[in-house]
């Protein structure tokens, strides 16, 4: 069983912001550059496109040990073999935890966004393997953001994974890890980057300078 390990770098695609690269293309840079998790977030695909896309993704991370995690539909992280689902605040709604621990199998990844203290709170109860946290500072999805100043609070209750999110990149990553955050998760850092690869490898020589 895959888990989710502290000192993570983690990508979550958006092919709107890849600049006309395909996201296997992304992917593969990102990996090339030592990515540990990927996560398909693509809001524009249709069901299909979105097995296609999510299959090639499977097998790209899996022949390359890279967690591969599917946002928002359990049956499609089934039917394409990731390692785990992604889940967030209003997902929640139509998927409750154990309905999708259920579909996707006992042994999966399941990961829950949230956005403030309170809910971080009420998700350190539930029955899912790490937690996001964001935006920490101003995104392209979000129009609010939360800061940095809690993170050392939430480290210090979690008894999982943090994954810090939101408007992270290389100018400002250590003003996360500094408090103590291991995990990052970046969209646009990654995939709008001229060069993917050495943009991936960078950030993740930040973290591995906290270790
Ligand atoms: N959830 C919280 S912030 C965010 C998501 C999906 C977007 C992160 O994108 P970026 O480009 O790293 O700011
Ligand atoms: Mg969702």
């Amino acid at each position: 069983m895959r888990i989710i390990s502290d000192y993570s770098l983690y990508m979550v695609t958006g092919q709107e912001y890849s600049k006309e690269r395909s996201t296997l293309e992304v992917a593969n840079n990102a990996i090339k550059g030592g990515i540990d998790i990927v996560q398909m977030r693509e809001k524009d695909m249709n069901r299909q496109e979105l097995l296609d896309l999510g299959s090639s993704l499977s097998s790209l991370c899996s022949g390359n040990n890279v967690t591969f995690i599917v946002n928002d539909d359990p049956f499609i992280a089934k039917e394409v073999d990731a390692d785990g689902l992604h889940l967030g605040q209003e997902d929640l709604e139509k998927y409750p935890i154990e309905e999708a621990r259920k579909i996707i199998g006992k042994d999966k990844i399941i990961g829950l966004s949230t956005h403030s203290p309170e809910q971080f709170e009420k998700a350190k109860d539930l029955d899912c393997n790490y937690i996001a946290y964001g935006p920490i500072f101003s995104t392209k999805t979000k129009d609010y953001s939360i800061g940095t100043d809690g993170i050392e609070d939430l480290l210090g209750i979690a008894q999982k994974p943090i994954i810090f999110i939101g408007g992270i990149n290389l100018d400002n990553i250590d003003k996360v890890l500094s408090k103590g955050a291991k995990n990052i998760a970046l969209i646009r850092a990654i995939v709008a980057s001229d060069d993917m690869e050495t943009e991936t490898r960078k950030l993740k020589a930040k973290i591995d300078g906290y270790r």
